[in-house]
């Protein structure tokens, strides 16, 4: 499936269109062909591909946050299948218009949208545009990328709610739409460039002092939530085996050899107070048990600023590509991070 066959589709569902309306007995009803087009939209929908994965069909959102160029392979917008969708759900809604929209600025805003995008201008600080969004959709959600946090956001000249990406320097906006089209203007903001997804971190230093911002530390296994808030990476166990890994990062074992958290941990009965740290090597990405240190975590509920010796592993060597960290074993376990360092 590629985004000829959903034009094909979309084809489809126009000439189905049009058969409703044609007086002339066709010898394919307008059924007939609407099904095709249903399900090539369907099978295009199934081989969708995540983010990462090196083949098929990726969404949109990876243009947000990825550099690529133009013309390479296996990189194609879901918007042929989100027009499809409105034309399957009611003939008159043509979202032909859907894409994401490059505003010419340097670098280039582009604002996505399950909305149809129009006049987009920038000028002065101030991005406007209308949100146009089909009968019958009471919301939208639009990803403004490439800008530096925004003073304001209006909504026909109210101000409304957005959440910002510090880090990926992105702008959630969700709005309701009581009319067919919404003129969104975001005040008091600049063009700006982004880092690409899987950025290797420079400095293994990670403080969490962004709100809302885990400072690409993700919550892999029995931890919500993981919210960061007044300088503190928050989470609670929810399972037997809480971890959570780091960002992708190259340190060399030499240099750095002391792990240091400061930390703040409340154990419930039953739940075991010893941390483990795993790291993965450049050349041994895999996780494992002989690439860890376990650690006693403290119990009185106190902060505490722990420093592990990682160079007590012989296999604390090379180039370390990523750690991961294990808060105790035990639900319920709540833990606060204020930052977590490779010294
Ligand atoms: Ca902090």
């Amino acid at each position: 499936m590629q985004w000829n066959g959903l034009d094909y589709a979309y084809a489809l569902l126009k000439l189905s269109s049009a058969l409703n309306q044609s007086p002339v007995a066709n010898r394919q009803s307008p059924e007939f062909w609407r099904h095709i087009a249903e399900g090539i939209t369907v099978c295009a929908i199934q081989q969708q591909a995540a983010v990462n994965h090196p083949d098929g069909n990726y969404p949109d959102s990876v243009s947000l946050t990825y550099r690529y160029q133009p013309n390479d392979k296996g990189i194609i917008g879901p918007h042929g299948i989100v027009r499809n969708l409105w034309l399957l759900r009611d003939p008159h809604d043509d979202a032909w218009g859907y894409e994401t929209v490059i505003v010419k600025t340097e670098p280039a805003i582009r604002i996505t949208s399950d909305a149809i995008v129009e006049r987009a201008e920038f000028r002065d600080g101030e991005l406007e545009f209308l949100l146009r969004a089909p009968k019958g959709i009471a919301n939208s959600q639009t990803v403004i990328a490439c800008v530096t946090k925004p003073e304001q956001v209006f909504a026909d000249d109210k101000p409304v709610a957005f959440r910002y990406d510090h880090r990926r320097k992105f702008v959630l906006l969700q709005l309701s739409h009581e009319t067919e089209a919404v003129k969104v203007r975001v005040v008091g903001v600049q063009p700006t460039s982004y880092e690409s997804l899987g950025v290797v971190w420079e400095r293994p230093v990670w403080e969490f002092n962004i709100d809302d911002d885990p400072d690409d530390w993700t919550p892999v296994n029995d931890l919500a939530p993981f919210e960061v808030k007044g300088g503190i990476l928050r989470t609670r166990s929810t399972g037997g085996d809480p971890y959570m890994h780091g960002p992708p990062i190259r340190v060399d074992a030499t240099k750095f050899r002391t792990l240091v958290l400061r930390l703040r941990v409340q154990f419930p009965a039953g739940a075991q107070p010893i941390g483990q740290v795993f790291w993965v090597r450049e050349d041994d990405p895999n996780w494992s048990e002989s690439k860890s240190i376990r650690f006693p975590l403290p119990t009185d509920g106190q902060w505490h600023e722990l420093r592990i010796d990682l160079t007590q592993s012989p296999e604390w060597k090379g180039t370390i590509t990523q750690l991961r960290l294990d808060p105790g074993s035990g639900a319920g376990i709540v833990v606060e991070l204020d930052y977590v360092r490779l010294e």
